[in-house]
């Protein structure tokens, strides 16, 4: 079966924990069961990752290449920062999707800008931890869509 990467970056391991008015009360490992779930709906696999490290972001991200069909990223706060990001994303040529539980545009300015949109298939914030499941969707109807 092909398979997704759902990728999270710095303190999304802390989700549930504190802000659910911002960022909901699921914790990520609820999260990841739910897009196990969709993914498999909708014929994939999935390997949920997280990381608070940029080197082992990236790494995922190359890793992605040879064994993932795409990938759902929420870099978290490296999303308004990383360029390293952004070039292992136009590096390994993987079709992403930007996700955000929060609207990062009717936040703080500095959340305004995304390093990764430019480089990402689209962008998807401000559902919470249903974006995730949204994202998937969308991944899976590109993919299927290239496919034929
Ligand atoms: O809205 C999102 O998903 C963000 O990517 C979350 C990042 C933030 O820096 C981005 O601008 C938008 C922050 C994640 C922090 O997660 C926490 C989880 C629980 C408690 C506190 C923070």
């Amino acid at each position: 079966m092909p398979s997704l990467l759902v990728l999270n970056g710095p303190n999304l391991n802390l989700l549930g924990t504190r802000q659910p008015e911002i960022y909901g009360a699921s914790t990520l490992p609820e999260i990841e069961a739910m897009c196990r779930d969709r993914a498999a709906e909708r014929g994939y696999e999935t390997e949920c990752r997280q990381s608070n490290h940029e080197g082992t972001l990236v790494d995922a991200i190359h890793d992605a290449r040879t064994r993932h069909a795409g990938i759902v990223l929420n870099a978290g706060a490296y999303t308004h920062s990383s360029i390293a990001l952004r070039d292992a994303i136009s590096s390994v040529g993987l079709p992403v999707i930007e996700l955000h539980l929060s609207n990062i545009h009717a936040r703080e300015e500095f959340r305004h800008r995304s390093l990764i949109a430019p480089v990402a298939l689209g962008q998807i914030c401000g559902f919470g931890p249903q974006g995730y499941l949204l994202a998937i969707d969308a991944l899976a109807a590109h993919l299927s869509a290239e496919e034929s």
